[in-house]
């Protein structure tokens, strides 16, 4: 890694699979016969916004009893260490990564832990099951409060500086994600283009293996900690 000094790791759904996360597409992803398609988008919870509720209720109670794993602290041990610029762009939602140390994190697809109002757009504590009625503490009765995630369709959050830290980066690293979801399966060819070195860690090839430079298979828990040593 002698002429490496930005890196950009991506993390998706596998690198807590090992922490006992159920990941969206694998076998047992889906959830009440419902495809993560149908449950994570804004006219879902529209349409029926208890089933939606009830879908991260169920998962936020699961993630809290759940620790994080070698990957996530071998990440966390990279980014203390590292000299250079290195940012974490989660897709994760649970807070595995932060729990393990890590700092220079940015959760893409929002967090568990936060709700936020439909109104007013305030970021609030998540405090227990979201009830499906108005009631947001900055802006009172107007908005419903809902999970900080970003549905289909939605904006993932603090794009400028991903693309940025991107755009900067001489390594670019996925790790436990199937290359399904937009704009993240796309970062490996934007930091190509700007002339990174790109890497898969990955229990199996994903949808977008072929882009990267070199790729290696396995549980996240064996690969990252190797990776990172
Ligand atoms: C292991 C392992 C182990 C297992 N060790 N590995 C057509 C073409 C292109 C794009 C679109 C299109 N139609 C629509 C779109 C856009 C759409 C999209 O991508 N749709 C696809 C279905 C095609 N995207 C959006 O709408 C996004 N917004 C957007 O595009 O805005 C416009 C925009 C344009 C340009 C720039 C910027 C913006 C928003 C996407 C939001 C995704 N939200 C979710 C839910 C978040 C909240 C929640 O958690 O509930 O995010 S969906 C879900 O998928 C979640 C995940 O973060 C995301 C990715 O999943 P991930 O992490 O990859 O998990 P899996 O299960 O798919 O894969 C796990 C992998 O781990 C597998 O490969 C396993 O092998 C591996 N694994 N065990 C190592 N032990």
């Amino acid at each position: 890694m002698s002429s490496i000094r930005n890196i950009v790791i991506l993390t998706g759904a596998g690198v807590s699979a090992e922490s006992g996360i159920n990941t969206f597409r694998d076998a047992g992803g889906l959830w009440e016969e419902h495809r993560v398609e149908d449950v994570a988008t804004p006219e879902a919870f529209v349409r029926d916004p208890d089933l939606v509720h009830r879908f991260y209720d169920a998962r936020r109670a699961a993630i809290q009893e759940k620790a994080p794993n070698a990957a996530h602290e071998a990440l966390a041990r990279l980014d203390a260490a590292w000299p250079g610029e290195l940012l974490i762009v989660t897709q994760n939602v649970d807070d595995l990564h932060e729990r393990a140390g890590a700092k220079r994190l940015i959760h893409m697809h929002g967090e568990h832990l936060n709700a936020r109002c439909t109104a007013c757009d305030q970021r609030s504590p998540w405090t227990g099951p979201l009830i499906n009625r108005p009631g947001c503490p900055a802006c009172g009765m107007a908005g419903y409060l809902r999970p900080d995630v970003v549905w289909f369709g939605e904006m993932p959050y603090r794009m400028d500086e991903i693309y940025h830290a991107i755009n900067r980066a001489d390594l670019f690293v996925s790790i436990g994600t199937s290359g399904a979801v937009y704009p993240a399966a796309g970062f490996v060819r934007e930091a190509r283009a700007n002339g990174a070195r790109t890497l898969e860690l990955n229990l199996e090839p994903s949808e977008g293996s072929y882009w990267f430079d070199a790729a290696r298979h396995g549980p996240a828990t064996v690969l990252v900690p190797a990776w990172v040593e």
